[in-house]
């Protein structure tokens, strides 16, 4: 059965039958495919329900009791349970406060800048290539344009190396340190980058995006007790709608862009930089799935579900590698590896594409030190979030490891198209 039960785009089906003709082929596409995709994963039908709600129908600009359109009650209930849960799923006293109406993770960054930044001001981020975001530096991105942006990589071990973090960070007197990243497997220290930012006088921001289900099922150290500004896309393993969470102290202060530049908390920054500074109405219905993606993280089954994909990945990394893959770091910590595809023979773009070609779906990525380009890397990043939401265990990494060997090794595709949908069937989305 596809999608939704009987019921499934009863009214799409009629009133315009070509998207949901497409709607069909893209589910099909998602039950009938491993994704490997780390930064992806499978909603629940509840998350699915209040986005599709009658909601997506107001404008509420403003924040709950301070909106400009009337009709907002409601919408000021959403909110606020969002708020609470946010705070409550991470653990939070009183001197966090959370904004919930970025639409993505890259306007949330680009909200936590212009707050605390000015243009031209120096930010320190993770450089791209090396594993870190777009948006936490790179040229071709805003944040390395509007902002001198210096970045700092990993070590040719593939880790962290907070030494080069520190000099970068002396040297260059950031305003602020940006942690995090979205291709890197290993535990990030923030306490470590606290301590950087603190000698510099830098504020520190956590980009804990890929990361925050893990924070939250404990199997990654937390960024709140060393961060003034959290923030995380709500689609990765956190397993909600696409959105964000801005979490910021509000205890910290800093001072205004108005004439007078009178101290306001970096709370009060942040929110006046999403609504009026870079949006305009929120998304109702996105914020009312996060608050249900919030719901579902609190209960106790999130927890042994985090665990579970860290597990996954660990299992599918010591697999692989007994197939002779080459995992950059030599293992992962968290629910991603990065996998140098060059000793086999391939790019990571041919990898992607013959594994799509037997329905596993990953993305091409460089690793540390590539001699190629971005849109043609020598490795492929995979993960465990999307294939943990469907039930899989150790047993099927090691089964999802033998399908990866033998696509590289050139296997027949119709053999291999065959035993990945048979799984695909035994754990349905
Ligand atoms: N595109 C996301 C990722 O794949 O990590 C980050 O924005």
């Amino acid at each position: 059965m596809i999608g939704g039960g009987i019921h499934f785009m009863k009214y799409l089906k009629k009133s315009d039958p070509h998207i949901a003709k497409l709607i069909v082929a893209e589910t099909k596409r998602q039950q009938e495919t491993l994704d490997l995709i780390p930064s992806e994963n499978i909603v629940s039908s509840a998350v699915r329900e209040a986005l599709g709600s009658a909601l997506t129908n107001k404008y509420s600009e403003g924040y709950p009791n301070k909106r400009y359109y009337a009709g907002n009650a409601v919408i000021d209930d959403i909110e606020l349970l969002a708020q609470e849960r946010a705070k409550k799923v991470f653990r939070l006293g009183s001197e966090w406060s959370v904004n919930v109406q970025a639409l993505s993770g890259s306007p949330a960054n680009m909200a936590v800048y212009f707050a605390l930044l000015k243009p031209g001001d120096t930010l320190l981020g993770m450089s791209r290539p090396f594993g870190g975001h777009l948006t936490h530096g790179d040229a071709v991105n805003f944040s390395g344009q509007i902002f001198k942006s210096v970045l700092y990589t990993v070590a040719h071990d593939g880790y962290l190396d907070y030494g080069e973090v520190h000099k970068l960070a002396k040297q260059h007197k950031p305003k602020l340190i940006v942690a995090g990243a979205s291709a890197y497997s290993r535990i990030i220290d923030f306490e470590k980058f606290a301590k950087i930012a603190h000698e510099v006088g830098a504020y520190l921001l956590v980009d804990m995006s890929h990361i925050s289900g893990l924070v939250v099922a404990g199997v990654h150290p937390s960024p709140f007790p060393h961060a003034d500004v959290v923030m995380t896309t709500t689609h990765k393993t956190l397993r909600g709608p696409r959105g964000a969470l801005i979490f910021s102290r509000n205890d910290k202060m800093i001072a205004s862009r108005t004439k007078e530049g009178k101290e306001i908390s970096i709370t009060r920054a942040i929110d006046s930089a999403v609504f009026p500074g870079l949006q305009g109405g929120p998304h109702d219905n996105q914020t009312a799935a996060i608050a249900v993606a919030l719901g579902e993280a609190m209960k106790p089954a999130f927890r042994v579900y985090g665990k579970q994909i860290v597990k996954n990945a660990k299992a599918l990394a010591k697999n692989l590698q007994k197939l002779g893959f080459k995992i950059i770091s030599g293992g992962t910590d968290n629910h991603l590896m990065l996998i140098d595809m060059t000793p086999l023979g391939m790019s990571g773009r041919e990898a992607q594409d013959k594994l799509e070609s037997v329905g596993i779906i990953v993305n091409r990525n460089t690793i540390p030190y590539d001699t190629r380009s971005a849109f043609d890397p020598s490795g492929i990043r995979i993960g465990t979030p999307s294939l943990t939401t469907r039930g899989m265990k150790e047993k099927e990494m090691a089964l999802i490891a033998g399908f990866l060997h033998a696509t590289v090794q050139g296997e027949s595709i119709g053999t291999l198209k065959k035993q990945v949908l048979a799984l695909c069937r035994k754990f349905p989305v």
